[in-house]
């Protein structure tokens, strides 16, 4: 194992990672920006170094200063977490050329799999359902027009270099196919300075389930079931579950063994994800995450296994510590977001000081955070205060549970996306595993209510407890309350 790693991220998730390597008894090197002074991971860290101004450019996407501080601190390794560098396929090269450890798949298999085009045509090659479409880039309309026919409209325009959302066209008859290709194109050219685009047949209704697989350094590869991540909204996610509500034994088998093939067929090292869009009984390929993900814990939770450090121990050279049939499921596991959003108001970023914080806790639940009271929020990275993961026997233990910690949860100051999580679990379709990539969008006006009814309801126990960490006129209503609480039971000790 290494000594020494540098931890090149932030937040919450350069915390997990740092949690795994105090286990492995491996010292942990932070990299902080100006704006993250303050913050948690740095003090969390052995050692800590400033890189520069707090854009992320000066800073997490610096790869030339993160390299400088992981030779100078001596560091053999460096874990990029999510975001930022994790799927920059150059961090990978440079650290190849420094002579350092990436905790990570190799560069060309992040590259590959960032080019859609790529990746659809490896994944064919190795016999992994796809979307029916084309493994080409579009050059002319008329190709273009035959392709969307024979696969037969609705069909998504998406550009090669693109993923996570952004460069896609959904067309719905002949007519808006030439004006979809040229958005497209133009999207994809200024995003990603590639504009090759390519077509797909359009899934109206589908649920995004993603397995996640690990892989060592001597060709073993295992998959750790799958998370559904159907609750998302203009591509975020906000709420991901393991396993997946329509998920059977017999499903699972295949849907398995086909993330297994695709990582395999690609030599695939370390922690990734395989993204499937399931319809109708029938699943395909849609991306390939070759990093950690921020939904990891709840794949964890319900196997009782722990993926960074697994991670670490493969970057390491050591073989997967666990067979595919050593890893059980037990149980369900449910992860909401907490971001820094107010979603009664479109969800706008608000970040900004925590002045109340008191995280949930008891059997069951697990808080990743990298926040603390009087922790000041930066405006400049994503708005991610923490994730909540609760557990259960089942599915509907998990959701109780996870409605008992977000009562728990109370975070003064700055506005959470905590009461769209409990409109949530109230919704009946979410109760019953009714999902799709739509969901969100669907429900809003049933959401936007219920976050109005949840608030009000749970207005006096958020009151009562605030009053445990806010001087103001309640502590001392509280106070006399104990008072006269003490007394009663005092008198009526004498009595009996
Ligand atoms: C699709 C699709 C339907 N049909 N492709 C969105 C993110 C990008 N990486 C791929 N995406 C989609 N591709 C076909 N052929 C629907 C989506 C999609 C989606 C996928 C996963 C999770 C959430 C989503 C939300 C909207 C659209």
């Amino acid at each position: 194992m290494f000594d020494k790693i540098l931890v090149a991220n932030r937040g919450e998730i350069a915390i997990r990672i740092m949690r795994a390597c105090s286990e492995l008894n491996v010292k942990s090197v932070a990299i902080y920006s100006d704006a993250d002074q303050n913050s948690l991971f740095a003090k969390y860290a052995d050692e800590a170094y400033p890189i520069g101004e707090s854009a992320p450019t000066q800073s997490y996407l610096n790869i030339e200063k993160i390299i400088d501080v992981a030779e100078k601190s001596g560091a053999e390794a460096i874990h990029p977490g999510y975001g930022f560098l994790a799927e920059n396929p150059n961090l990978g090269k440079t650290c190849e050329k420094h002579g350092i450890k990436l905790i990570g798949p190799k560069g060309s298999v992040i590259e590959a799999m960032g080019d859609k085009i790529t990746a659809r045509k490896l994944m064919r090659a190795a016999k992994v359902p796809v979307i029916p479409g084309t493994d080409k880039g579009i050059s002319s309309i008329d190709q273009a027009l035959k392709i969307a026919e024979s696969i037969g409209y609705p069909v998504i325009v998406k550009a090669s270099a693109g993923g996570g959302g952004i460069g896609m066209r959904t067309v719905y008859e002949e007519d808006e196919l030439l004006r979809a290709i040229e958005s497209t194109q133009s999207v994809a050219s200024s995003a990603f300075g590639d504009s090759t685009v390519y077509i797909e047949k359009y899934l109206e209704e589908p649920r995004h389930i993603e397995f996640q697989v690990m892989a060592d350094e001597q060709g073993n590869t295992i998959h750790l079931a799958e998370r559904e991540c159907s609750i998302q909204r203009r591509h975020q996610k906000l709420i991901e579950e393991a396993p997946s509500p329509i998920m059977t034994d017999e499903l699972r088998e295949r849907m398995g063994a086909a993330a297994i093939k695709a990582a395999a067929h690609i030599d695939y090292t370390n922690a990734g994800t395989v993204e499937f869009m399931y319809t109708k009984g029938d699943f395909y390929f849609l991306e390939m995450n070759t990093r950690i993900q921020v939904e990891h814990p709840i794949t964890e939770t319900i196997t009782n296994l722990d993926l960074v450090k697994e991670q670490m121990k493969i970057a390491a050279g050591e073989e997967l510590s666990y067979l595919q049939e050593e890893v059980k499921i037990k149980g369900h596991a449910i992860e909401c977001r907490i971001n820094a959003e107010d979603p009664l108001a479109d969800f706008t970023p608000d970040p900004g000081k925590i002045t109340g914080y008191r995280s949930p806790g008891g059997i069951g639940v697990r808080v990743d955070s990298g926040v603390y009271m009087n922790y000041i929020i930066p405006s400049f990275y994503d708005s991610m205060i923490s994730k909540l993961i609760s557990w259960g026997n089942n599915r509907n233990e998990a959701i109780n549970r996870m409605r008992r910690a977000l009562k728990e949860y109370i975070i003064v100051g700055v506005k959470t996306t905590i009461p769209f999580h409990k409109a949530i679990m109230k919704n009946p379709d979410f109760q019953q595993g009714n999902l799709n990539t739509h969901f969100v969008d669907e429900h809003q006006k049933g959401i936007y209510d219920n976050m109005q009814k949840v608030i009000a309801e749970d207005k006096e126990m958020v009151d009562r407890l605030k009053s445990t960490f806010l001087p103001n006129k309640k502590v001392a209503a509280i106070s006399a309350a104990v008072g006269s609480y003490i007394q009663a039971s005092q008198s009526s000790k004498k009595i009996n």
